[in-house]
């Protein structure tokens, strides 16, 4: 099934010059970038986008880190996607995380992991209108 699925690159991998390697790992999989684009996430933005985590220990570390730089914010579309991106990407904890995996290559820890994807179809209907506009979903 080809679905479509909200990913990002987060602020420390950004700092680290990390986001062509990336893309590359995620083009490989031979997954199409749809929309992408440099953002600041302001406190409320990030604290709507992590909602479902509210109330959780690491969330306030969380939703500050979100905003320690700019981030790319991707829509990228492939078949079965959103399974596919989230064993690329590997366990939330880098340590725990795969050779050859996303948070294994460019993650420094369960916070500073270096990327996000949506889990699910539902979350992936919240987290890309949460970031693009329909007029910006153009490559459809
Ligand atoms: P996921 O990103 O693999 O889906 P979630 O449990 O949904 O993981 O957590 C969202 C994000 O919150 C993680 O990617 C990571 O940046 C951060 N996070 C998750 N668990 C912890 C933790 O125990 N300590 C610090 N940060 C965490
Ligand atoms: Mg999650």
């Amino acid at each position: 099934m080809t679905e479509r699925t909200l990913v990002i690159i987060k602020p420390r991998a950004i700092r680290e010059n990390k986001l062509g390697k990336i893309i590359s790992m995620i083009e490989n999989e031979n997954f199409k970038l749809i929309a992408g684009k440099f953002i600041r996430l302001s406190r409320q933005q990030a604290e709507q986008f992590y909602y479902i985590h509210k109330g959780k220990d690491f969330y306030d570390g969380l939703v500050k880190f979100m905003q320690t730089g700019p981030i790319f914010v991707s829509v990228w579309k492939g078949e079965n996607i959103i399974d596919g991106m989230r064993k690329l990407m590997g366990s939330t904890n880098p340590e725990k995380a795969e050779k050859g995996t996303i948070r294994h290559s460019f993650g420094h820890n369960i916070r500073e992991n270096s990327i996000h994807g949506s889990d699910s179809e539902k979350s992936a209907s919240y987290e890309i209108p949460f970031f693009f506009s329909k007029n910006e979903l153009i490559m459809e």
